[in-house]
């Protein structure tokens, strides 16, 4: 489970409070798997100085990866990602009429040069993000992996056991 009192190993962050309804499945896997993180708002437009500050930190203060939502003409995951060699990890946000695609371009079409690695729309790219960061530390942490390995294997066993009826 989650330890509050280490130090963060990956930072949830998001451009808005709204942004948490998704980016919190993020924040579940974290915490289900273990993973020391910190959740906070950090936003491109309306608090640049302190996407700067975050980002500059990151890497000193031993985060491993950042995983990045916003919603509309989403800059963050981008921005963080040319202020540290951090990983990002970016996620679209389904905010605005477009329903999350201009999130999802904004974030995946990145000049070459400045990767963002960019997931679904919506809570499964939040999902996937964090299971993508806990892959990420999994690499060099045997018991992590072996988490990784039996979640998997529950969910195979739960789909294993379903049966259909004509009666749903
Ligand atoms: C983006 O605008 C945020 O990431 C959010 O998805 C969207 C709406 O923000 P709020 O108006 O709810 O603060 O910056």
């Amino acid at each position: 489970m989650h330890d509050t009192s280490a130090a963060p190993q990956v930072g949830v962050v998001m451009g808005s409070k709204s942004d948490w309804k998704t980016l919190s499945a993020a924040a579940r896997i974290l915490h289900e798997f273990g993973v020391p993180f910190e959740a906070r708002v950090v936003s491109a437009h309306r608090t640049p100085d302190l996407l700067f500050e975050y980002a500059e930190a990151a890497h000193g203060r031993g985060l491993r990866a950042i995983i990045a939502g916003a919603g509309g003409a989403a800059h963050l995951p981008g921005m963080l990602a040319a202020k540290t060699v951090v990983p990002v990890l970016g996620v679209p946000v389904n905010a605005t009429t477009l329903q999350g695609m201009d999130a999802l371009l904004s974030i995946v079409q990145m000049p070459k040069g400045v990767p963002v690695a960019t997931f679904a729309i919506g809570e499964a790219g939040a999902v996937n993000a964090g299971l993508f960061a806990v892959a990420m530390l999994a690499s060099n942490d045997e018991a992590l992996a072996t988490r990784l390995v039996e979640w998997r294997k529950s969910r195979e066993q739960s789909v294993l056991a379903e049966t259909l009826s004509l009666d749903e």
